[in-house]
């Protein structure tokens, strides 16, 4: 998995007179069912959350109001994804390491989920995620 397999994607609002509405379905609009929604909220604009990676989990992240940014690392290279548009999701694969940081002081970050919650699915330290990461590259 490399940083450039994360990817947005367009949701179309539906949009009349009374505003914007975004609607997304599991293996619709989203590559996966979704097993866990959860959010992110009242994230001091110093605090970085994430800072891990997952060996199976497949999530889309939405700024559903504000902004923040998402520093993807895939073992090799960073990319830094600013999400502030509630009609973008970001899609991101498995194995890749995540930061998220730069919260606006009204960003909420919404997160479907491919899977229900697995501790054992998570690699929290970087270089035994970065270890395995080069080690699948090669
Ligand atoms: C990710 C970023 C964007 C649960 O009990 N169930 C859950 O579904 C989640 C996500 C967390 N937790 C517990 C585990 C910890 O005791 O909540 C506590 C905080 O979780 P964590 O430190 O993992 O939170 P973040 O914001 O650093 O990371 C989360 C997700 O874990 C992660 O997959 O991509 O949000």
């Amino acid at each position: 998995m490399s940083v450039a397999d994360a990817r947005i994607l367009e949701l179309k609002p539906i949009v009349d007179a009374r505003g914007h509405l975004c609607v997304i379905e599991g293996a619709q609009q989203v590559p996966f069912e979704i097993k866990r929604v959860y959010y992110l909220y009242d994230v001091p604009t110093n605090s970085t959350r994430g800072g891990h990676a997952h060996r199976k989990l497949h999530q889309m992240l939405i700024a559903v109001s504000g902004r923040f940014d998402v520093v993807l690392d895939d073992g090799r290279e960073r990319r830094r994804v600013s999400l502030s548009r509630p009609d973008q999701g970001l899609l991101i694969p498995t194995m890749l390491w995540r930061e998220l940081e730069r919260f606006s002081y009204n960003g909420i970050c919404l997160v479907l989920a491919s899977e229900h919650y697995d501790e054992a699915d998570y690699f929290r330290e970087y270089e035994a995620f970065q270890r395995e990461a080069l080690a699948n590259r090669r």
